[in-house]
């Protein structure tokens, strides 16, 4: 028997911008990434880790319907970064552009500069909030242990309009 095409899966990607027209950086973003089906709304949100002083991101989260594998998905999260004209100043500093890939059905990956699922996105509102709007069934569970949906305004997420 031979493979046939692979079946495409649901995969997430997280997006976040602190610098500059954040939104523009956002939308153009989600123009250059494959195979998005849907986003998340926007969310404004306190930055975690980093620098002080850094200005509030916007976040949100990307669903992909897709056969491209996690390799190829963070190339595409790189090239977009890329294109937002991001430049690595500083570790975990402002960004115009940062694309994490999260999920991708139910494949994992542990090599050095590729995790997935994402290790820190469990523990991160600005990631888990945007997600439960698009996949309940799999944030929930994560955003009750950190004091449920009811706490967005407590864990420093504010809703911020849609692209
Ligand atoms: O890891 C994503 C970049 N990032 C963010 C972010 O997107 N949002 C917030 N609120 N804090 C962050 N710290 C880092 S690093």
């Amino acid at each position: 028997m031979t493979a046939g095409p692979p079946e495409p899966v649901r995969a997430f990607l997280a997006l976040g911008s602190n610098l500059g027209d954040r939104r523009r950086y956002l939308a153009d973003a989600v123009k250059r990434l494959p195979d998005v089906v849907a986003v998340s709304p926007l969310y404004e949100t306190e930055p975690v880790g980093g620098p002080g002083g850094q200005g509030p991101f916007l976040n949100a989260v990307a669903e992909l319907r897709t056969t491209r594998t996690p390799r190829e998905l963070l190339d595409a999260a790189h090239r977009a970064e890329t294109a937002a004209g991001r430049v690595r100043l500083e570790r975990w500093g402002p960004r115009t552009l940062d694309v994490d890939v999260l999920l991708v059905g139910d494949l994992t990956v542990d090599q050095p500069d590729l995790i997935v699922p994402h290790p820190r996105m469990w523990e991160r509102p600005f990631v888990l909030i945007p997600l439960a709007d698009l996949a309940p069934d799999l944030a929930d569970g994560p955003l009750a242990a950190l004091g449920g949906r009811g706490g967005r305004v407590a864990a420093g997420v504010r809703p911020a309009g849609t692209l």
